[in-house]
């Protein structure tokens, strides 16, 4: 299955009647602000996000697992199916690749079809949250962190592995994220995990190209359950400024404990340059990994809120690497991506028509009334045009879930490879 030229152009013939109405409206209210349109729609385009590549399939849960039909069972379908996406809404121009899964048997083969598809290889995901088949050493009680010397070189192995490979299709980064912890008091020494972690990041930063980043995610529980090695922001933070100038903190938005005031924590990393990641997803509870606005779309619009502020004003910080990391247990996983990436580039877009100048003013006169109007009258403007707009000049559908429908692309997945294909790395 393959998107054509021919197949865009036929589905945007069909045109809303009011949609040119929705921008002629907009561009009137935005000019009061002194906000122009061309310019959002503009930047609402270049804005791309992203695909892991184990978001392909039906995702699950420990108590089981619904397969879709269709799902891609090589690292070539992978990259056809972002393809896919990335052809209807041009917003999904690269790919996160996790090792082992995702090791390439052609390398010129393979970035040959990314190149086909127009995406790039963005950073790559280790694994040492399993034991893989023929491992001689286990991560049953830690990889970086363990206290078993043998365990905890194994995984620093695998981590320049996964370097090397990134290296070889051109991504430029290293996202770690360890499942290291404890599941009942007293089991670990929390000082001897830190540092053991704290060396074994270091050498794999040591093992990096001088011109790739290293990211260090974060999460305050599961799959331990009393404790996590890098449990918070504060503590991803301090590693990445023991490892160097190229070591950033990764946001996970389903990373941290209910409540938590997530857009806090993207200014001051943002403040101190060390923002270098970002996962999307969406929970009611823990780390639920819904598909991005379906819960909280107001609390994404304050973290976009920050994070427009962070690159309009903190060059210290570099652009941050955006990837959605959500998983779809009842949905098809491909249009739960497309819903992902509308959330993502929406709250985007309505962060970029918050009155900067006039806020600035609100906060120094103390007026918290017209601070909160201020922000809500950007959150509340409808801007699902100005997506519309960014998809049609990118060359993209104006209504990708539609699309999607029409072309029967899921059937079509079925018909090529079968209903018992199963993606891997779920
Ligand atoms: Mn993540």
């Amino acid at each position: 299955m393959k998107i054509t030229q021919q197949h865009i152009a036929d589905l945007n013939k069909v045109q809303d009647a009011t949609y040119q109405a929705e921008l002629g409206l907009l561009e009137a209210k935005l000019g009061r602000k002194g906000i122009n349109l061309q310019d959002v729609i503009n930047k609402v385009a270049q804005f791309q996000v992203a695909i892991p590549s184990w978001a392909l399939g039906a995702g699950g849960t420990r108590f089981g697992r619904f397969s879709y039909g269709g799902e891609p069972s090589t690292l070539e379908q992978k990259l056809d199916d972002i393809g896919l996406i990335h052809a209807l809404t041009k917003s999904a121009g690269a790919v996160s690749l996790h090792i082992p899964w995702d090791i390439p048997q052609d390398y010129k083969a393979i970035k040959e079809l990314a190149q086909s598809h127009d995406i790039l290889f963005d950073a790559v995901n280790s694994n040492t949250f399993q034991d893989q088949a023929g491992a001689k050493n286990s991560y049953k009680f830690g990889s970086l962190c363990s206290s078993v010397d043998a365990s905890r070189e194994q995984a620093v192995q695998h981590n320049l592995e996964v370097i090397k490979i990134g290296d070889q299709l051109g991504s430029k980064s290293l996202t770690v994220w360890l499942a290291d912890g404890s599941n009942f008091p007293g089991q670990r020494n929390f000082q001897t995990g830190l540092i053991h972690t704290e060396d074994s990041l270091k050498k794999i930063y040591a093992g990096m190209p001088d011109d790739w980043k290293l990211f260090i995610e974060y999460k305050p529980y599961e799959p331990n359950f009393y404790s996590t090695v890098i449990q918070d922001w504060g503590t991803s933070f301090m590693l990445a400024n023991a490892c160097g100038e190229r070591a950033y903190t990764l946001v996970d938005l389903g990373h941290h404990l209910p409540n938590t005031n997530i857009e806090q924590i993207v200014a001051t990393l943002m403040y101190k340059g060390k923002l270098g990641g970002f996962h999307f997803n969406d929970s009611k509870y823990g780390d639920d990994d819904l598909t991005v606005g379906s819960i909280k779309p107001y609390a994404l619009f304050l973290i976009f809120n920050e994070l427009v502020y962070g690159m309009q004003n903190n060059p210290q910080n570099p652009y941050p690497a955006w990837m959605i990391d959500a998983s779809h247990n009842i949905k098809d996983p491909l249009e739960d991506l497309i819903q992902s990436l509308e959330a993502i580039r929406i709250a985007y877009a309505t962060a970029l028509l918050v009155d900067q100048d006039a806020l600035k003013a609100a906060q120094l006169d103390n007026d918290v009334a017209l601070c909160q109007e201020l922000l809500q009258d950007a959150y509340r403007t409808d801007v699902r045009a100005i997506l519309k707009a960014a998809r049609i000049q990118s060359g993209a559908v104006a209504d990708p879930i539609a699309a999607y429908r029409s072309l029967a692309v899921r059937s079509a997945l079925i018909n090529e490879r079968g209903t018992a294909s199963k993606a891997t790395g779920l």
